[in-house]
């Protein structure tokens, strides 16, 4: 049986890398005080809590712009979403929620891994 996917989703710059960093156990992804560092999917076998699964670390998702790159990384995302089967969803708790994490949020309570529960 392969492993379970988790994904850590999110707006640009609120700490998806820092955290799959801690749980990949080494600095995998790069990590900067600036928006839109991490691109495509990057993947790492981790083990937490005696659980085996395969974490995939995502760019920031931008939800509103037609910018090419913006768009590309936002398709990445979604592909993360699709093959997930944990989403863990990450808000800067420093700068609270803001409007572009209730469109992500509505991005997953659409996506069918992101809200299993949503009726
Ligand atoms: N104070 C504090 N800073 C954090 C925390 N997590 C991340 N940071 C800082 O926030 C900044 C962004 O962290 P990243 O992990 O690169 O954020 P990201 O969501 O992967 O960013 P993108 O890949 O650009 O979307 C870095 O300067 C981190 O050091 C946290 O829990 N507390
Ligand atoms: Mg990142």
């Amino acid at each position: 049986m392969s492993k379970p996917v988790v994904a850590i989703v999110g707006r640009p710059n609120v700490g998806k890398s820092t955290l799959f960093n801690v749980l990949a156990g080494e600095t995998i992804s790069i990590v900067k005080d600036t928006p839109g560092v991490t691109r495509d999917r990057i993947y790492a076998d981790c083990t937490w809590l005696n659980m085996n699964f395969t974490l995939i670390d995502t760019g920031g998702i931008e939800p509103d712009s037609s910018d090419i790159i913006l768009s590309q990384m936002r398709e990445q995302a979604e592909i993360a979403i699709a093959t997930a089967d944990v989403i863990v969803f990450i808000v800067d708790v420093r700068q609270g929620l803001v409007d572009a994490d209730s469109k992500v949020a509505d991005m997953l309570r659409k996506s069918k891994t992101g809200c299993p529960c949503s009726e």
